[in-house]
């Protein structure tokens, strides 16, 4: 049976990360979840991400990073995607942002300050990803100009 499509996702770990496993559950879970899925596998650059986004007109960029250093490798994504007339997409990332440990609403902060509409803390199970990344993308959904911040 064929079911309707929740949404195109493009999904890649950022980066020189080559921490894959986590990436390859969440392909499983979203496909599972009536999402489209198109994941570009380990050591995506910001461009590849873009190009994928224009080309599977993909309604949001799932970033994952482990190695610790996402706000290098994602910072200027944002603008990349605008400048590329990607102004609505919806722009995820989790994993292990960073090296060390802060309070996770400081590290939440940072990346939603980078244009990210969520930064999924690390640990979380596929499910719950999937559950965040469906929450986020039917708020953006109803708000279409001027999104909300979401709830803590
Ligand atoms: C396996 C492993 C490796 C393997 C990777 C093999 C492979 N091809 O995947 C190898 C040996 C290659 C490796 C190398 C390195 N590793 Co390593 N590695 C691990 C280890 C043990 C497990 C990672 C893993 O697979 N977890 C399981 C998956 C399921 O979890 P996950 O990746 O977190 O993903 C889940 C969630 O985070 C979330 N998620 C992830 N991304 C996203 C994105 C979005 C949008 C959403 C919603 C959710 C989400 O969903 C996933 C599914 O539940 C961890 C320690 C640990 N116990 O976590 C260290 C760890 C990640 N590695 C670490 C480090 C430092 C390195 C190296 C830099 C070490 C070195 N000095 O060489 C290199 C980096 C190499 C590189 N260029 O990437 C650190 C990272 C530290 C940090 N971020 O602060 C860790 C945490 C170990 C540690 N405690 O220090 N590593």
């Amino acid at each position: 049976m064929t079911s309707i499509s929740k949404g195109n996702l493009v999904m890649g770990v950022i980066g020189s990360d080559v921490h894959i496993i986590g990436l390859r559950l969440l392909e499983v879970a979203f496909r599972e979840a009536d999402f489209r899925v198109t994941s570009l596998g380990i050591c995506v650059t910001q461009s590849e991400f873009v190009g994928a986004a224009l080309e599977t007109n993909a309604d949001a960029i799932l970033v994952s990073s482990v190695y610790g250093h996402a706000e290098l490798d994602c910072r200027g994504l944002r603008e990349a995607c605008v400048e590329a007339g990607l102004e609505d997409i919806a722009l995820f990332v989790g994993g292990n942002l960073i090296v060390g440990s802060a309070p996770w609403e400081q590290v939440a902060k940072l990346f939603e300050g980078m244009g990210f509409d969520r930064a999924f803390p690390p640990g979380i199970r596929p499910k719950e990803a999937v559950a965040g990344v469906e929450a986020e993308l039917s708020r953006i959904r109803a708000h279409p100009a001027g999104v909300p911040p979401h709830a803590p």
